[in-house]
């Protein structure tokens, strides 16, 4: 990860650990040994989203995707773009399409811009893409998808937006409206943006099966977790000792989410530069993610909140995950 601005890197860190709940931002999980645990984690029998979601984009979102023809794809928390190879292709199957300003262009001209804060794994997943396919004009922007996405007035319209993976689900509480709310902001009125959702438990859907999938039994989620401390080591100069945390993630029903922790396995001492010293006591836990599951009303009332208005919606047999196809209201 090219880090951020150290200070503001470092205030998200001290206000987080200074919470009656340490926290601390779960973006910093992906530097690029994180990117490339949570790569690992897609591949796990146990983490059904992603091989969920890559059946969902190939029927029927593959489907609404020609059917709509953008010109430029704009992917939030791109990562490996390994399941945004299907979006691309069925950009690609479009003919001649006629613009608003009333000439044609043809949609094989396609712009994908991939927004990450894994800068050099970002980087890496353009290079693979431009290779795959010389024609594809890739423009990797490493910033926060939080911020102005100012960019995509320069993209060819109309521009579909997409937030795969579930990711809407790390933001959690305000901070879902405030993320759709910008994307909101970045739309005309012919684009389109397609988001993937993790569902709650029900019929086809058991709790044991949702934490299964964050509790993998080969401990790559374990792994995953605990890098953020190397990573934060490593670019906020904290001496976190990765030895003294254990891996912990559960469902909470009430909320409709999965928590993950780092707990302590003894006393703490950590130095957060311009902090100084940080206690943590035996057993307190800092938590590094939230992953709020979702059903249709709510994602409808998230998406209505932020004036978006659902034209398309799948789910998998069992009730699994779903994907959203919504447009400005
Ligand atoms: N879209 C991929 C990757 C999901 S992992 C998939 O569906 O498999 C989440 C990705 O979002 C990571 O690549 C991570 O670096 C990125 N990410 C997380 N928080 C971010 C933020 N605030 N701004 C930009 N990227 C972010
Ligand atoms: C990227 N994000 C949606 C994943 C999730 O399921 O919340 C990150 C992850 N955390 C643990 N396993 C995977």
């Amino acid at each position: 990860m090219k880090a951020p601005a150290l200070t503001g890197m470092l205030e998200e860190i001290r206000w987080g650990l200074s919470r009656p709940q340490k926290q601390l931002p779960s973006k910093y999980f992906y530097d690029t040994r994180g990117s490339e645990l949570f790569e690992a984690i897609t591949e796990l029998p146990e983490y059904y989203p992603t091989r969920t979601e890559t059946s969902l984009l190939k029927t029927p979102v593959a489907g609404w995707v020609t059917e709509m023809a953008p010109a430029s794809l704009v992917e939030l928390g791109a990562g490996s773009a390994r399941k945004t190879r299907i979006l691309l292709a069925a950009m690609g199957h479009g003919k001649l399409q006629r613009t608003d300003q009333g000439t044609d262009h043809h949609t094989d001209q396609r712009t994908y811009a991939p927004v990450d804060v894994a800068g050099d794994f970002l980087r890496a997943t353009a290079e693979s893409l431009r290779v795959e396919d010389p024609s594809l004009d890739v423009r990797p922007q490493v910033r926060d998808i939080t911020w102005d996405l100012d960019f995509v007035d320069e993209l060819p319209a109309p521009v579909l937006f997409a937030l795969l993976g579930s990711t809407i689900g790390n933001f959690a509480g305000e901070a879902a409206g405030e993320l759709l709310s910008n994307v909101r902001s970045a739309m005309g009125e012919n684009d389109l943006f397609l988001v993937g959702a993790d569902l709650r438990p029900g019929a086809g859907k058991s709790i044991e099966r949702l934490e299964a999938a964050y509790n993998d039994a080969q401990g790559v989620t374990a792994d995953f977790n605990l890098n953020m401390l190397r990573a934060l080591n490593r670019d906020a100069g904290t001496d976190f000792d990765l030895t003294a945390f254990r891996h912990r993630a559960f469902y909470d029903e009430g909320e409709g989410r999965i928590e993950m922790h780092l707990v302590a396995e003894a006393d703490q001492e950590v130095q957060v530069p311009g902090a100084g010293v940080v206690k943590i006591g035996e057993g307190e836990s800092i938590r590094t993610e939230l992953s709020c599951k979702y059903d249709r009303s709510m994602l409808t009332g998230l998406f209505e909140a932020a004036s978006l208005d659902v034209v398309k919606w799948c789910t998998d047999e069992d009730g699994l995950y779903a994907m959203a196809l919504v447009s400005p209201m």
